[in-house]
């Protein structure tokens, strides 16, 4: 398996998804409007990550462009949930790729307490030796679910996916008090936005004098 003739076109996907999802947020930016994107990151899934997803999986060599659906993976961070559902929305009227399955652990939360909304997408990567279509996972999530996915991810890897018990009960704990931050933040959202208009203006103003 020669891994990086593998691994090209993903790095290619991931460089042009983060163009295209940064490119919406900069024209929000341009509208001086609220961008419901705060921040855009992607990386390719690392080669160890890889084997291990496909050792727990079961996945032969042959399958795993097929089976592991996040070796090319782009992360939108967002203020508000509200938020979330604006760049799905976003994300389905686009026609530069197609969307193959959309898992909502917003509304159905994952036992280890992770919310997050992904979506996979079937993404078309011109190459020299013609299109190549691959698999693609966006995560969409607010900034406290991604400090809490960050942290739990980091514990994740320290206890080697077995979390001493009571750590993950106050994991469990954070997801909760995550959640209801977010629901919070809601409640002040109009608020915030006006805050934060006042401060672009501001901003605007003195780029032109
Ligand atoms: P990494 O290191 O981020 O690449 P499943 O069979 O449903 O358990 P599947 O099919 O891989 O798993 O899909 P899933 O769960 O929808 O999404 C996989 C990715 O979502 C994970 O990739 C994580 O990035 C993230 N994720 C899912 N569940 C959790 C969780 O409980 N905690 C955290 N922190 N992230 C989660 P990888 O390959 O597991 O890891």
């Amino acid at each position: 398996m020669n891994w990086e003739t593998f691994l090209a076109p993903y790095r290619q996907a991931v460089d042009e998804l983060k163009v295209k999802l940064k490119g919406m947020r900069a024209q929000y930016e341009y509208g001086a409007m609220h961008s419901p994107i705060e921040f855009v990151t992607g990386r390719v899934k690392p080669i160890t990550s890889i084997l291990d997803k496909a050792r727990k999986k079961d996945i032969p060599y042959s399958n795993l462009e097929d089976e592991i659906q996040d070796i090319a993976g782009i992360r939108v961070v967002c203020q508000f949930v509200d938020d979330i559902y604006a760049v799905v929305n976003m994300i389905r009227m686009r026609n530069d790729f197609d969307i193959l399955e959309e898992k909502d652990y917003i509304t159905r939360k994952k036992e280890s307490g992770y919310r997050s909304y992904h979506i996979i997408i079937e993404y078309p990567v011109e190459t020299i030796e013609g299109e190549k279509k691959l698999l693609a996972e966006i995560q969409i999530r607010t900034l406290a679910m991604n400090f809490w996915a960050t942290n739990e991810h980091s514990l994740n890897y320290k206890y080697s996916g077995q979390i001493p018990a009571e750590v993950k009960s106050r994991l469990k704990n954070a997801s909760e008090a995550a959640f209801r931050l977010d629901e919070e933040m809601s409640k002040i959202k109009s608020e915030i936005q006006e805050a934060q208009a006042i401060f672009r203006q501001k901003n605007d103003q003195k780029d032109t004098d």
